[in-house]
């Protein structure tokens, strides 16, 4: 059964930030190559950029809040199906939900609440699109789509 080579974007969220070895650890280890990484604190308006699909909801100021509040690990993670793989690895967005229902996930082993729930991952192939350049830069376009067979870091 195939699956077609994905990008997504994965987030270490301020509240985990500390865990970032482990997490990363455990994202090699599911397969995927993380093909760029960056630490950075998100201003408030890259934050929205990030939740935009959100901008309706009742937590949306409290999100983008928590997002700024201070420095979270961005990475571009490639692999076959990466964005349903990132999600399955993450886990359901409560952690209380998580430790019931997928105790190994990352959300049940480094979450707290609902808000800060450890990692963040594109809901789809274009959101993850929109925000690797924003985060990155423009020319990260061009050179991580130079895929290759190695499992090299860059
Ligand atoms: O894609 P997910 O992160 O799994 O979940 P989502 O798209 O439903 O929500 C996006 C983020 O919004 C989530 O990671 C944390 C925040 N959030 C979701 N539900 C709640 C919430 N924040 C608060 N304060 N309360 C919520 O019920």
């Amino acid at each position: 059964f195939f699956f077609p080579t994905q990008q997504t974007v994965a987030v270490v969220k301020p509240n985990a930030l500390s865990e970032k070895e482990n997490i990363v650890k455990k994202i090699e280890e599911s397969g995927f190559k993380v093909s760029l990484s960056k630490e950075q604190q998100l201003t408030k308006e890259i934050a929205e950029q990030l939740y935009a699909d959100h901008k309706d909801s009742e937590f949306f100021n409290e999100l983008t809040d928590f997002m700024s509040s201070g420095p979270s690990l961005f990475m571009v993670l490639t692999r076959e199906d990466a964005v349903m793989g990132w999600r399955a690895l993450m886990g359901p967005t409560d952690p209380e939900e998580a430790k019931q229902s997928q105790p190994e996930s990352l959300r049940a082993l480094f979450g707290e609440d609902k808000l800060k729930n450890a990692v963040h991952g594109s809901s789809n192939v274009e959101n993850a699109a929109k925000i690797i350049p924003v985060v990155f830069g423009e020319e990260a376009i061009a050179t991580d789509n130079n895929e290759d067979e190695t499992q090299q870091q860059t």
